[in-house]
This record gives structure tokens, C-alpha cells and sequence, in this order.
């Protein structure tokens, strides 16, 4: 028996924008997951599936070997921590940024004087953590799981920090981009056994996914 790939994969922008690069393998996928409550989606390639997971939950998956292989956000990676991961390739898709922003009507600048206090709300506690301690300001800090954009609404925080892509939802909400901690993109990451045991298919897709990752721009 050939041993099986697993590929873990969320729903939405990350699953869309994979499947070319999983074309580029030569793997099709034969459900739509937006049609099928299915959550293992089977391929062309009889030794390839995938896994539906949450996208926080992808690096736990392969962590675990509950998949060999997956895809997800930086901001994802780094907040899990990325213990017993390969990370070969940065696949330059699902681009968005993690940035602090405020109500228009706060003054950022004041409240991050060296040795201030800051409510910040977020589901990145990590990111903000760091980037904070790194400022000199000290956090207050709610963890939310979604929703960030109405925290400095209600007056539940100062600041949130949160992935913006166009920027739409902060404009909607009266918010304001004070900050661009980082850029984010989605990365390869893979089980370190599986790496050994399966080492020529996993390496086969890691090549054919370089191999159409466009280069990067300056
Ligand atoms: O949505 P759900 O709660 O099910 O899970 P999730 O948010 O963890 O998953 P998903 O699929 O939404 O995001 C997966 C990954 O896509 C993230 O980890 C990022 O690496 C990447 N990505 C890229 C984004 C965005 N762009 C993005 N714009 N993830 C989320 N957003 C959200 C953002 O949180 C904000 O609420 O879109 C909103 C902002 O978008 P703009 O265009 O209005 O600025
Ligand atoms: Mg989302």
C-alpha cells in the first residue's frame, strides 16, 4: 500500500487560493467545500487528501501528524509558536498585515508614551505582546476570538490589533490604522516525521508549490 498524504486546508481565502498551487502538483480536488458538509475531501491522486480544519487549528493538525502537510497564515504559525514544524516555503498567498488601530478620535501618540498603560483587545495576544513589551508600553489584554473592530467601539479596549487587508472594515467601523506591525502571507508547514517516512511525495508537492510560487516583488 502506498501511504497516504494528508493535506490540512481551511475554508475560505486559504483553500481558494491553494488550489493553484495544488494544480501545479498535478492534485485536483473533486469536492467543493463550499458545497459539501464533507470535512475529508478526496483528490484526483488516490494517495492525497484533504482535511477541512479550522485555520488556527492547521498547526496543531500537522503538529500532531493529524495531517502531514498544510497551509496557514504567519499570524496563525506564530502565535501557535511553530514547535515541531518544517516551514519550507512562504507561498505568498492570503497577503494581509497585522496593525494596531484605534477610533479616530483617540490619541495613539499620547498613550503610547514609554511606560504608558494600553487597553489592547485581540486575538493575537503574542504579536502584541512582543510588539508592545518591544515599545515600552505596558498591555492590559482582552482576548477575543473574532469581532476585534468593536472592542475600541464599545469601550471594551484603546487599541486593537488585527490582520486589515483593504482596510474596508476598519473604515466602516470609524477605526484608524496607527501601526503595521508586521506582513502576513501563508506558509507551507509540514510534519517533521512525516517528512522522513513520506520524504518523496511530500517532497514532490513542495517542489511543484515552489515552483509556482510567484517571485516575490520588491
Ligand atoms: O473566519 P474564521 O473565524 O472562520 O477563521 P479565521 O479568521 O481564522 O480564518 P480566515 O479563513 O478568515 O483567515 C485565514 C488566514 O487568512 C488568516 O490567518 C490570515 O493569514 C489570512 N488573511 C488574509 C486574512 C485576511 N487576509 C483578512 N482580511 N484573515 C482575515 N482577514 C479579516 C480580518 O481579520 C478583518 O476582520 O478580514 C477583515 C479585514 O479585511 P479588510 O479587507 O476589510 O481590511
Ligand atoms: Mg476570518
Amino acid at each position: 500500500m502506498s501511504s497516504m498524504i494528508t493535506l490540512a486546508l481551511s475554508k475560505g481565502r486559504i483553500f481558494d487560493e491553494t488550489l493553484p498551487l495544488l494544480a501545479a502538483a498535478g492534485i485536483q480536488v473533486l469536492e467543493d467545500p463550499e458545497k459539501s458538509r464533507k470535512l475529508i475531501l478526496s483528490t484526483n491522486q488516490p494517495n492525497v487528501r484533504v482535511v477541512l480544519v479550522r485555520a488556527t487549528d492547521v498547526p496543531t493538525y500537522v503538529e500532531y501528524g493529524g495531517a502531514d502537510i498544510g497551509v496557514t497564515g504567519k499570524d496563525t504559525l506564530i502565535e501557535h509558536g511553530g514547535q515541531g514544524l518544517y516551514q519550507p516555503l512562504d507561498l505568498q498567498i492570503a497577503k494581509c498585515r497585522v496593525s494596531v488601530a484605534v477610533r479616530s478620535d483617540f490619541d495613539y501618540a499620547q498613550a503610547v508614551k514609554k511606560g504608558s498603560r494600553l487597553q489592547v483587545a485581540t486575538k493575537y495576544t503574542s504579536i502584541a505582546r512582543d510588539f508592545f513589551a518591544t515599545k515600552g508600553v505596558h498591555v492590559d489584554m482582552v482576548k477575543l476570538y473574532g469581532s476585534m473592530e468593536l472592542a475600541p467601539l464599545i469601550g471594551l479596549a484603546d487599541a486593537i490589533v488585527d490582520l486589515v487587508s483593504t482596510g474596508n472594515t476598519l473604515r466602516a467601523n470609524h477605526l484608524i490604522e496607527v501601526e503595521r506591525i508586521m506582513d502576513i502571507s501563508s506558509h507551507l508547514v509540514v510534519n517533521q516525521a512525516a517528512l522522513k517516512l513520506k520524504q518523496a511525495p511530500l517532497r514532490r508537492i513542495i517542489d511543484a508549490f515552489a515552483s509556482a510560487v510567484p517571485p516575490e516583488k520588491n
